[in-house]
Protein backbone atom coordinates (compact mmCIF):
# COMPACT_ATOMS: atom_id res chain seq x y z
CA UNK A 1 0.00 0.00 0.00
CA UNK A 2 1.01 3.43 -0.99
CA UNK A 3 2.02 5.67 2.34
CA UNK A 4 0.02 9.04 2.23
CA UNK A 5 2.05 12.03 1.21
CA UNK A 6 1.62 13.46 4.35
CA UNK A 7 3.03 10.06 6.85
CA UNK A 8 6.43 10.51 5.25
CA UNK A 9 7.66 12.83 7.66
CA UNK A 10 6.29 11.05 10.32
CA UNK A 11 8.54 7.90 9.48
CA UNK A 12 11.01 9.25 8.71
CA UNK A 13 10.81 11.37 12.39
CA UNK A 14 10.26 7.96 13.73
CA UNK A 15 13.42 6.32 12.62
CA UNK A 16 15.32 8.79 13.77
CA UNK A 17 13.78 8.39 17.47
CA UNK A 18 14.68 4.61 17.09
CA UNK A 19 18.37 6.11 15.97
CA UNK A 20 19.03 8.38 18.98
CA UNK A 21 17.60 5.64 20.93
CA UNK A 22 20.22 2.80 19.93
CA UNK A 23 22.60 2.06 22.30
CA UNK A 24 24.28 0.13 20.21
CA UNK A 25 23.44 -3.53 20.38
CA UNK A 26 20.41 -2.71 22.88
CA UNK A 27 17.90 0.37 22.64
CA UNK A 28 17.15 2.49 25.67
CA UNK A 29 13.04 2.61 26.09
CA UNK A 30 13.16 6.32 26.34
CA UNK A 31 16.10 8.87 25.88
CA UNK A 32 16.07 10.20 30.35
CA UNK A 33 13.35 8.78 31.88
CA UNK A 34 14.52 5.02 30.77
CA UNK A 35 17.86 4.70 29.58
CA UNK A 36 17.62 0.62 29.55
CA UNK A 37 16.17 -2.12 27.90
CA UNK A 38 12.69 -3.28 29.00
CA UNK A 39 11.82 -6.81 27.69
CA UNK A 40 8.08 -5.95 26.11
CA UNK A 41 9.54 -2.59 24.80
CA UNK A 42 12.36 -4.69 23.19
CA UNK A 43 10.10 -6.68 21.50
CA UNK A 44 8.10 -3.68 20.16
CA UNK A 45 11.21 -1.76 19.16
CA UNK A 46 12.18 -4.77 17.31
CA UNK A 47 9.02 -4.88 15.01
CA UNK A 48 9.74 -1.51 14.56
CA UNK A 49 13.43 -1.82 13.77
CA UNK A 50 12.10 -4.85 11.10
CA UNK A 51 10.98 -2.36 8.94
CA UNK A 52 14.22 -0.11 8.93
CA UNK A 53 16.79 -3.10 9.12
CA UNK A 54 16.15 -7.15 9.84
CA UNK A 55 19.84 -7.35 11.09
CA UNK A 56 19.19 -4.26 13.61
CA UNK A 57 16.02 -5.83 14.76
CA UNK A 58 17.63 -9.75 15.18
CA UNK A 59 20.14 -7.72 17.20
CA UNK A 60 18.14 -6.40 19.40
CA UNK A 61 16.32 -10.05 20.62
CA UNK A 62 19.32 -11.15 20.65
CA UNK A 63 21.01 -8.84 23.34
CA UNK A 64 17.86 -9.46 25.57
CA UNK A 65 18.14 -13.15 24.85
CA UNK A 66 21.91 -13.02 26.45
CA UNK A 67 19.66 -12.10 29.57
CA UNK A 68 18.04 -14.92 29.71
CA UNK A 69 18.00 -16.91 33.31
CA UNK A 70 19.02 -20.29 33.45
CA UNK A 71 15.04 -21.00 34.52
CA UNK A 72 14.37 -19.69 30.86
CA UNK A 73 12.66 -16.35 32.43
CA UNK A 74 13.64 -13.55 30.44
CA UNK A 75 14.05 -10.67 32.75
CA UNK A 76 11.97 -7.64 32.73
CA UNK A 77 15.11 -5.03 32.18
CA UNK A 78 18.51 -5.37 31.00
CA UNK A 79 20.85 -2.73 32.47
CA UNK A 80 23.10 -0.70 30.12
CA UNK A 81 26.19 1.17 30.99
CA UNK A 82 23.79 4.47 31.52
CA UNK A 83 22.07 5.47 34.86
CA UNK A 84 19.50 7.66 36.16
CA UNK A 85 17.16 5.14 36.41
CA UNK A 86 16.20 3.42 40.12
CA UNK A 87 15.79 1.19 40.73
CA UNK A 88 19.13 0.06 39.22
CA UNK A 89 20.71 -2.69 39.29
CA UNK A 90 22.73 -2.91 42.97
CA UNK A 91 19.28 -2.53 43.95
CA UNK A 92 17.64 -5.44 42.54
CA UNK A 93 20.72 -7.28 43.21
CA UNK A 94 20.42 -9.94 41.15
CA UNK A 95 24.11 -10.94 40.92
CA UNK A 96 22.91 -13.13 44.05
CA UNK A 97 20.46 -15.02 42.47
CA UNK A 98 21.44 -18.12 41.12
CA UNK A 99 19.56 -18.23 38.12
CA UNK A 100 20.51 -15.45 36.64
CA UNK A 101 23.31 -14.96 33.81
CA UNK A 102 26.94 -14.16 34.98
CA UNK A 103 27.97 -11.32 32.80
CA UNK A 104 24.77 -9.45 32.11
CA UNK A 105 23.00 -7.22 34.94
CA UNK A 106 19.41 -7.68 34.94
CA UNK A 107 16.12 -7.11 37.16
CA UNK A 108 14.48 -10.32 38.91
CA UNK A 109 11.07 -10.34 37.61
CA UNK A 110 9.55 -10.45 33.91
CA UNK A 111 7.29 -8.90 31.43
CA UNK A 112 4.54 -10.05 29.14
CA UNK A 113 5.94 -12.67 26.61
CA UNK A 114 5.39 -10.46 23.40
CA UNK A 115 8.78 -11.19 21.98
CA UNK A 116 7.18 -14.25 19.79
CA UNK A 117 4.86 -11.74 17.67
CA UNK A 118 7.96 -9.79 16.87
CA UNK A 119 9.70 -12.64 15.61
CA UNK A 120 7.12 -13.16 13.17
CA UNK A 121 7.15 -9.72 12.45
CA UNK A 122 10.93 -9.83 11.85
CA UNK A 123 10.48 -13.22 9.49
CA UNK A 124 7.41 -10.99 7.81
CA UNK A 125 9.83 -8.20 6.92
CA UNK A 126 13.13 -10.34 6.35
CA UNK A 127 10.47 -11.95 3.70
CA UNK A 128 9.59 -8.87 2.03
CA UNK A 129 12.93 -7.68 1.91
CA UNK A 130 14.18 -11.06 0.26
CA UNK A 131 17.79 -11.93 0.09
CA UNK A 132 20.30 -11.85 3.08
CA UNK A 133 17.17 -10.39 4.73
CA UNK A 134 15.34 -13.59 4.98
CA UNK A 135 17.45 -15.88 5.15
CA UNK A 136 18.93 -14.19 8.48
CA UNK A 137 15.35 -13.87 9.75
CA UNK A 138 14.57 -17.42 9.07
CA UNK A 139 18.18 -18.86 10.37
CA UNK A 140 17.21 -16.59 13.44
CA UNK A 141 13.98 -18.18 14.09
CA UNK A 142 16.09 -21.70 13.84
CA UNK A 143 18.10 -20.76 16.34
CA UNK A 144 16.83 -18.90 19.15
CA UNK A 145 13.59 -21.23 18.90
CA UNK A 146 14.30 -23.42 21.92
CA UNK A 147 15.37 -20.14 23.90
CA UNK A 148 11.66 -18.86 23.33
CA UNK A 149 10.09 -22.30 24.12
CA UNK A 150 11.97 -22.04 27.52
CA UNK A 151 10.62 -18.92 28.05
CA UNK A 152 7.23 -19.74 27.38
CA UNK A 153 7.73 -23.13 29.64
CA UNK A 154 8.90 -21.26 32.59
CA UNK A 155 5.51 -19.40 32.22
CA UNK A 156 3.86 -22.20 31.90
CA UNK A 157 5.04 -23.81 34.82
CA UNK A 158 6.76 -21.46 37.63
CA UNK A 159 3.66 -19.06 36.63
CA UNK A 160 1.04 -21.38 36.08
CA UNK A 161 1.85 -24.24 39.11
CA UNK A 162 -1.99 -25.14 38.70
CA UNK A 163 -2.09 -25.38 35.16
CA UNK A 164 -5.27 -23.18 35.40
CA UNK A 165 -3.97 -21.30 32.08
CA UNK A 166 -3.26 -17.88 33.86
CA UNK A 167 0.02 -16.57 34.07
CA UNK A 168 0.58 -15.03 37.66
CA UNK A 169 2.47 -12.38 38.88
CA UNK A 170 4.26 -11.32 41.46
CA UNK A 171 4.60 -6.90 40.85
CA UNK A 172 2.50 -5.05 38.76
CA UNK A 173 5.91 -4.15 37.25
CA UNK A 174 5.28 -7.78 35.75
CA UNK A 175 2.24 -6.77 33.55
CA UNK A 176 3.74 -3.89 32.36
CA UNK A 177 0.78 -2.05 33.22
CA UNK A 178 2.52 -0.52 36.88
CA UNK A 179 -0.54 1.26 38.49
CA UNK A 180 -3.21 0.10 36.64
CA UNK A 181 -6.60 0.10 38.95
CA UNK A 182 -6.86 -3.44 38.46
CA UNK A 183 -3.80 -4.09 41.00
CA UNK A 184 -5.85 -1.44 43.39
CA UNK A 185 -6.93 -4.34 45.79
CA UNK A 186 -3.93 -6.44 45.81
CA UNK A 187 -1.43 -3.61 46.54
CA UNK A 188 -4.13 -2.08 49.25
CA UNK A 189 -2.28 -5.67 51.38
CA UNK A 190 1.21 -4.93 50.55
CA UNK A 191 2.48 -3.08 53.49
CA UNK A 192 6.08 -1.94 53.48
CA UNK A 193 8.39 -3.42 56.33
CA UNK A 194 10.33 -1.32 58.74
CA UNK A 195 13.64 -2.89 56.91
CA UNK A 196 12.38 -1.71 53.63
CA UNK A 197 15.66 -0.05 52.93
CA UNK A 198 15.62 4.09 52.10
CA UNK A 199 15.36 5.52 48.61
CA UNK A 200 15.14 8.42 45.73
CA UNK A 201 13.03 8.45 42.84
CA UNK A 202 14.26 9.70 39.91
CA UNK A 203 11.56 8.85 37.37
CA UNK A 204 9.66 12.42 38.43
CA UNK A 205 12.53 14.19 37.69
CA UNK A 206 11.93 13.45 33.57
CA UNK A 207 7.97 13.90 32.99
CA UNK A 208 6.36 17.43 32.57
CA UNK A 209 4.17 16.02 35.65
CA UNK A 210 4.70 13.87 39.05
CA UNK A 211 0.78 13.28 38.78
CA UNK A 212 1.75 11.85 35.29
CA UNK A 213 3.50 8.92 37.30
CA UNK A 214 2.88 6.73 40.15
CA UNK A 215 2.39 8.27 43.73
CA UNK A 216 5.50 7.55 46.28
CA UNK A 217 2.72 5.73 48.28
CA UNK A 218 2.71 3.08 45.28
CA UNK A 219 6.61 3.23 44.69
CA UNK A 220 7.14 2.47 48.81
CA UNK A 221 5.03 -1.31 47.90
CA UNK A 222 6.69 -1.71 44.58
CA UNK A 223 10.21 -1.58 46.29
CA UNK A 224 8.88 -4.02 48.85
CA UNK A 225 7.75 -6.25 46.96
CA UNK A 226 11.48 -6.11 45.34
CA UNK A 227 13.11 -6.36 48.56
CA UNK A 228 10.56 -9.20 49.62
CA UNK A 229 11.64 -11.01 46.25
CA UNK A 230 15.80 -10.29 46.94
CA UNK A 231 15.68 -11.48 49.74
CA UNK A 232 15.09 -15.18 48.81
CA UNK A 233 17.27 -14.72 45.76
CA UNK A 234 14.37 -14.81 43.37
CA UNK A 235 13.83 -18.57 43.34
CA UNK A 236 10.65 -19.54 41.98
CA UNK A 237 9.63 -21.72 44.42
CA UNK A 238 10.39 -19.67 47.76
CA UNK A 239 9.14 -16.36 46.12
CA UNK A 240 5.99 -18.12 45.45
CA UNK A 241 5.55 -18.37 49.54
CA UNK A 242 6.90 -15.12 50.49
CA UNK A 243 6.10 -12.30 48.00
CA UNK A 244 2.95 -9.74 49.45
CA UNK A 245 0.99 -10.06 45.21
CA UNK A 246 0.22 -13.06 43.22
CA UNK A 247 -2.24 -12.26 41.05
CA UNK A 248 -3.50 -14.44 37.44
CA UNK A 249 -2.63 -11.56 35.08
CA UNK A 250 -5.79 -12.04 32.16
CA UNK A 251 -4.12 -9.80 29.42
CA UNK A 252 -0.56 -11.46 30.08
CA UNK A 253 -2.26 -14.49 29.80
CA UNK A 254 -3.71 -13.90 26.26
CA UNK A 255 -0.32 -12.46 24.94
CA UNK A 256 1.20 -15.94 26.33
CA UNK A 257 -1.70 -17.76 24.37
CA UNK A 258 -1.48 -16.21 20.73
CA UNK A 259 2.20 -15.45 21.37
CA UNK A 260 2.56 -19.68 21.51
CA UNK A 261 0.55 -19.72 18.57
CA UNK A 262 2.87 -17.79 17.06
CA UNK A 263 5.87 -19.56 18.07
CA UNK A 264 4.14 -22.98 17.26
CA UNK A 265 3.86 -21.81 13.41
CA UNK A 266 7.34 -20.96 13.56
CA UNK A 267 8.65 -23.64 14.48
CA UNK A 268 6.45 -25.71 11.93
CA UNK A 269 7.30 -23.43 8.62
CA UNK A 270 11.20 -23.51 9.65
CA UNK A 271 11.51 -26.82 11.05
CA UNK A 272 12.67 -25.19 14.09
CA UNK A 273 12.59 -27.67 17.27
CA UNK A 274 10.83 -31.27 17.36
CA UNK A 275 7.27 -32.08 16.46
CA UNK A 276 6.76 -32.34 20.38
CA UNK A 277 7.95 -29.00 20.83
CA UNK A 278 5.53 -27.66 17.87
CA UNK A 279 2.85 -30.12 20.20
CA UNK A 280 3.67 -28.69 23.18
CA UNK A 281 3.35 -24.59 22.33
CA UNK A 282 -0.18 -25.65 20.80
CA UNK A 283 -1.44 -27.11 24.02
CA UNK A 284 -0.18 -24.21 25.55
CA UNK A 285 -1.89 -22.13 23.60
CA UNK A 286 -5.34 -23.89 24.17
CA UNK A 287 -4.55 -24.18 28.00
CA UNK A 288 -4.06 -20.45 28.01
CA UNK A 289 -6.86 -19.25 25.93
CA UNK A 290 -9.13 -21.33 27.57
CA UNK A 291 -7.65 -19.85 30.79
CA UNK A 292 -8.16 -16.58 29.20
CA UNK A 293 -11.81 -17.38 28.63
CA UNK A 294 -12.70 -18.80 31.98
CA UNK A 295 -12.24 -15.35 33.36
CA UNK A 296 -14.82 -13.48 31.71
CA UNK A 297 -17.44 -11.82 33.62
CA UNK A 298 -21.32 -12.68 32.71
CA UNK A 299 -22.74 -9.24 33.39
CA UNK A 300 -20.01 -6.94 31.97
CA UNK A 301 -18.60 -9.61 29.93
CA UNK A 302 -15.01 -8.18 30.39
CA UNK A 303 -12.29 -10.94 30.85
CA UNK A 304 -10.92 -10.23 34.62
CA UNK A 305 -7.86 -10.67 37.13
CA UNK A 306 -8.18 -12.88 39.64
CA UNK A 307 -6.06 -12.13 43.67
CA UNK A 308 -4.88 -15.63 44.05
CA UNK A 309 -3.98 -14.37 47.39
CA UNK A 310 -7.64 -13.57 48.64
CA UNK A 311 -9.40 -15.16 45.89
CA UNK A 312 -11.55 -12.72 44.35
CA UNK A 313 -11.97 -11.48 41.16
CA UNK A 314 -10.95 -8.02 39.93
CA UNK A 315 -13.67 -6.38 38.73
CA UNK A 316 -12.19 -2.97 37.36
CA UNK A 317 -13.22 -1.71 33.82
CA UNK A 318 -9.90 -1.94 32.55
CA UNK A 319 -8.53 -2.30 28.85
CA UNK A 320 -7.17 -5.69 29.71
CA UNK A 321 -10.79 -7.06 30.06
CA UNK A 322 -10.49 -7.85 26.46
CA UNK A 323 -7.86 -10.10 26.74
CA UNK A 324 -10.24 -12.83 24.36
CA UNK A 325 -9.97 -10.24 22.15
CA UNK A 326 -6.28 -11.04 21.62
CA UNK A 327 -6.83 -14.42 21.33
CA UNK A 328 -9.09 -14.88 18.49
CA UNK A 329 -12.56 -13.24 17.41
CA UNK A 330 -15.31 -12.39 19.58
CA UNK A 331 -18.45 -10.85 18.76
CA UNK A 332 -19.46 -10.23 22.48
CA UNK A 333 -16.38 -8.20 23.02
CA UNK A 334 -15.87 -6.68 19.72
CA UNK A 335 -19.20 -4.97 20.11
CA UNK A 336 -18.48 -3.96 23.40
CA UNK A 337 -14.79 -2.51 22.48
CA UNK A 338 -16.00 -0.10 19.80
CA UNK A 339 -19.17 0.50 21.48
CA UNK A 340 -19.78 3.64 23.75
CA UNK A 341 -18.32 2.68 27.46
CA UNK A 342 -15.00 2.15 24.98
CA UNK A 343 -13.57 3.55 22.11
CA UNK A 344 -17.22 4.92 20.37
CA UNK A 345 -17.33 7.28 23.59
CA UNK A 346 -18.03 10.39 22.10
CA UNK A 347 -15.65 12.54 24.41
CA UNK A 348 -12.81 10.59 23.37
CA UNK A 349 -9.90 12.83 21.11
CA UNK A 350 -10.07 9.24 18.78
CA UNK A 351 -11.53 5.89 19.16
CA UNK A 352 -9.04 4.68 20.60
CA UNK A 353 -9.03 2.44 23.66
CA UNK A 354 -8.23 4.54 26.72
CA UNK A 355 -6.72 2.27 29.66
CA UNK A 356 -9.75 2.73 31.81
CA UNK A 357 -13.28 3.11 30.28
CA UNK A 358 -14.70 6.57 29.89
CA UNK A 359 -17.50 5.81 31.45
CA UNK A 360 -15.86 5.02 34.74
CA UNK A 361 -15.56 7.85 36.55
CA UNK A 362 -12.32 6.56 38.27
CA UNK A 363 -11.07 7.26 35.00
CA UNK A 364 -7.79 9.85 35.64
CA UNK A 365 -6.86 10.65 32.52
CA UNK A 366 -3.41 12.59 32.69
CA UNK A 367 -2.37 9.20 35.03
CA UNK A 368 -0.09 7.19 33.53
CA UNK A 369 -1.90 3.66 33.15
CA UNK A 370 -5.20 4.97 35.17
CA UNK A 371 -7.01 6.12 31.81
CA UNK A 372 -4.20 7.58 29.22
CA UNK A 373 -4.42 6.08 25.64
CA UNK A 374 -1.14 4.17 25.20
CA UNK A 375 0.03 3.83 21.59
CA UNK A 376 1.47 0.09 22.36
CA UNK A 377 -1.47 -1.18 23.47
CA UNK A 378 -3.46 -0.17 20.41
CA UNK A 379 -0.88 -1.60 18.48
CA UNK A 380 -1.03 -5.02 20.05
CA UNK A 381 -5.15 -4.73 19.22
CA UNK A 382 -4.39 -4.12 15.64
CA UNK A 383 -2.03 -6.55 15.04
CA UNK A 384 -4.25 -9.45 16.59
CA UNK A 385 -7.71 -8.19 14.77
CA UNK A 386 -5.22 -8.15 11.47
CA UNK A 387 -4.13 -11.69 12.88
CA UNK A 388 -7.70 -12.96 12.96
CA UNK A 389 -9.29 -11.57 9.68
CA UNK A 390 -10.62 -8.44 11.15
CA UNK A 391 -9.24 -6.26 8.75
CA UNK A 392 -11.50 -3.25 9.47
CA UNK A 393 -11.22 -3.37 12.86
CA UNK A 394 -7.30 -3.47 12.78
CA UNK A 395 -7.76 -0.96 10.07
CA UNK A 396 -9.39 1.59 12.17
CA UNK A 397 -6.75 1.42 15.49
CA UNK A 398 -4.69 1.98 12.77
CA UNK A 399 -5.99 4.97 10.92
CA UNK A 400 -6.64 6.81 14.59
CA UNK A 401 -3.24 6.10 16.11
CA UNK A 402 -1.39 8.05 12.94
CA UNK A 403 -3.79 10.63 13.80
CA UNK A 404 -3.29 10.49 17.46
CA UNK A 405 0.41 10.00 16.61
CA UNK A 406 0.99 12.75 13.68
CA UNK A 407 1.92 15.47 15.94
CA UNK A 408 5.43 13.49 16.06
CA UNK A 409 6.32 13.59 19.49
CA UNK A 410 5.99 9.65 20.19
CA UNK A 411 4.76 10.08 23.66
CA UNK A 412 4.54 7.12 26.04
CA UNK A 413 1.05 7.47 26.30
CA UNK A 414 -2.00 10.28 25.72
CA UNK A 415 -4.41 12.03 27.24
CA UNK A 416 -7.81 10.42 25.86
CA UNK A 417 -9.95 13.42 25.78
CA UNK A 418 -7.80 15.87 24.16
CA UNK A 419 -4.64 13.88 22.55
CA UNK A 420 -1.98 15.49 24.40
CA UNK A 421 1.28 13.78 24.50
CA UNK A 422 2.22 12.67 28.44
CA UNK A 423 5.09 10.74 29.88
CA UNK A 424 7.96 10.64 28.26
CA UNK A 425 8.35 12.01 24.79
CA UNK A 426 10.35 9.91 22.08
CA UNK A 427 9.89 6.78 23.34
CA UNK A 428 11.33 3.76 21.96
CA UNK A 429 7.98 1.74 21.33
CA UNK A 430 5.77 4.28 20.09
CA UNK A 431 8.09 5.50 17.02
CA UNK A 432 8.70 1.67 16.58
CA UNK A 433 4.54 0.70 16.26
CA UNK A 434 4.36 4.25 14.47
CA UNK A 435 6.93 2.55 11.73
CA UNK A 436 5.14 -0.97 11.66
CA UNK A 437 1.64 0.52 10.68
CA UNK A 438 3.67 2.91 8.22
CA UNK A 439 4.90 0.00 6.60
C1 LIG B 1 8.86 -0.18 35.31
C2 LIG B 1 9.61 1.00 29.85
C3 LIG B 1 8.59 0.58 30.90
C4 LIG B 1 7.41 -0.20 30.28
C5 LIG B 1 6.25 -0.39 31.24
C6 LIG B 1 5.89 0.97 31.82
C7 LIG B 1 7.10 1.61 32.50
C8 LIG B 1 8.69 1.03 34.35
C9 LIG B 1 8.67 2.30 35.16
O1 LIG B 1 8.15 1.75 31.56
O2 LIG B 1 7.48 0.79 33.61
O3 LIG B 1 9.07 -1.35 34.59
O4 LIG B 1 9.72 2.61 35.73
O5 LIG B 1 7.65 2.97 35.24
O6 LIG B 1 4.82 0.85 32.71
O7 LIG B 1 5.16 -0.97 30.60
O8 LIG B 1 7.84 -1.46 29.83
O9 LIG B 1 8.99 1.71 28.82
Amino acid sequence: MLVPVSDVGLGDRAAQVLRRNDLGSMTAAAPRLYPHMWSWDSALIAVGLAQLSVPRAVTELRTLLRAQWSTGMIPHIVFSAGDGYFPGPERWGTQAAAAAPASVRTSGICQPPVHAVAVRRIVDAGRRAGGSAREEAEAFVRETFGAWLAWHRWLATARDPDRRGLVEIYHGWESGMDNSPRWDRPYAAVVPGAELPSFVRTDVDHVGDARERPTDAEYGRYLWLVEQLRRVGYDDDAARDVVGFRVADVFTSAILAVASEELALLGEELGAGSGDDVAELRELAARFRAGVASTVSPSTGLARDLDRRSGEWIETETVAGFAPLLCGPDDRQRELFWGERWCGHPALAHPLPPTVSPSDPGLQPRAYWRGPVWPIVSWLFSWAFARHGDDDGAGRLREASLRQLAAGDFGEYYEPFTGEPLGSLHQSWTAAVTLDWLS
